[in-house]
């Protein structure tokens, strides 16, 4: 376990959270299973301690995560902007998860920069902002999850751990790690898995839940993007596929449809790059994977707005999904040549 902070100044984030009248537990917009399992993990903790707490997310969660315990619990911002924003004025103590810029969390992120509650950053992604009270700030972590337990354990609270927490807690290693394809080298991740095990996470019950849980129309829109939307280029190790409005509508698409389309292209032998472009209402929303030493977060954050890991990242684009897509490949030789790979 190595968390930069000192096990005292550790320990005095615990009593701050121990100490809150009122906890909030914030994650990014879209939020995904790390997102969503490490909240849900701090969550029940929280409330097993007789902590008065909420989750708050930007916007709904994923079906593929319903089955995450008392997620129904949880207060979406977009739903009623306005019983959230009173709900979050409530707190004293803010727990930012599993993102690093308050832009992340859409119109939660004015509300939560003006407010006087203690704020704690917790999170893996690399270049946090640093507006936070205290930063709990781990790029060597597979996850937010992960994160998390090893804080449990600092803080001796896994005695708290049951089927429930362990379950999220899982949620998030699994799926922030593309279910131990990447990201998951350390040894120590499966010293974690291990336990959770011991808690008695059914392990290919979750995985079930996760990813044997999609609609007809998600497989059919599946076979759409690789057969038809997909576009390679043998010569740059890389692919990417697109979407257009139409042919989501056409599969009658629904939030997380597309999750996990952007590996697809990854497993053509030789590809060490891969991008989704999706054209949302109004923005193209871009998805990023890479193999090895290929920085997809400095690609998106030269070009497209964006960020995140190293092999795993997202931006955006104002222009047209025909424009974005003709930038990319424009900008892609250049980037290629100086990476010298
Ligand atoms: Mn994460």
């Amino acid at each position: 376990m190595n968390i930069k902070q000192t096990h005292k100044e550790l320990t005095e984030i615990r009593d701050i959270i121990l100490n809150a009248n009122h906890v909030g537990i914030i994650t990014h917009k879209n939020p995904d299973g790390d997102a969503l399992g490490s909240s849900m993990a701090m969550y029940l903790s929280l409330k097993k301690q007789n902590i008065k707490v909420d989750v708050f997310t930007p916007n709904k969660y994923p079906d593929f995560l319903s089955w995450i315990k008392d997620g129904d619990e949880i207060i979406v911002a977009d739903k009623n902007k306005a019983s959230a924003l009173k709900k979050l004025e409530a707190c004293d103590v803010l727990l930012l998860q599993d993102f690093n810029a308050l832009n992340r969390i859409d119109m939660l992120a004015e509300p939560v920069k003006t407010h006087n509650a203690t704020k704690i950053l917790i999170d893996h992604h690399p270049h946090p902002e640093n507006h936070f009270d205290y930063s709990i700030s781990e790029t060597g972590m597979s996850s937010t999850a992960e994160l998390i337990y090893h804080l449990f354990r600092v803080w001796e609270w896994d005695h708290l751990i049951d089927r429930d927490i362990a379950e999220a807690f899982y949620c998030g290693i699994l799926t922030d790690t593309g279910c131990f394809n990447y990201n998951s080298s350390d040894p120590k991740i499966f010293e974690v898995v291990a336990d959770l095990l011991k808690k008695g996470v059914r392990k290919d019950h979750v995985y079930a839940l996760i990813y044997n849980n999609y609609s007809f129309d998600r497989i059919k829109l599946l076979g759409l993007a690789l057969n038809e939307r997909m576009h390679y280029f043998p010569e740059h190790k890389t692919a990417y596929i697109a979407l257009s409005k139409a042919d989501m509508k056409a599969f009658n698409y629904k939030s997380g449809d597309t999750e996990g389309f952007v590996n697809y292209p990854l497993s053509i032998k030789g590809t060490i790059f891969t991008a989704l472009f999706l054209e949302k209402a109004s923005e193209v929303k871009i998805s990023f994977r890479s193999i090895g030493d290929f920085p997809a977060n400095e690609f998106a954050a030269k070009y497209f707005n964006g960020g995140g890991h190293k092999n795993a990242a997202g931006g955006n684009s104002q222009q047209s999904l025909q424009e974005s897509i003709e930038k990319f490949v424009s900008v892609l030789p250049e980037f290629l040549n100086k990476l010298k790979i």
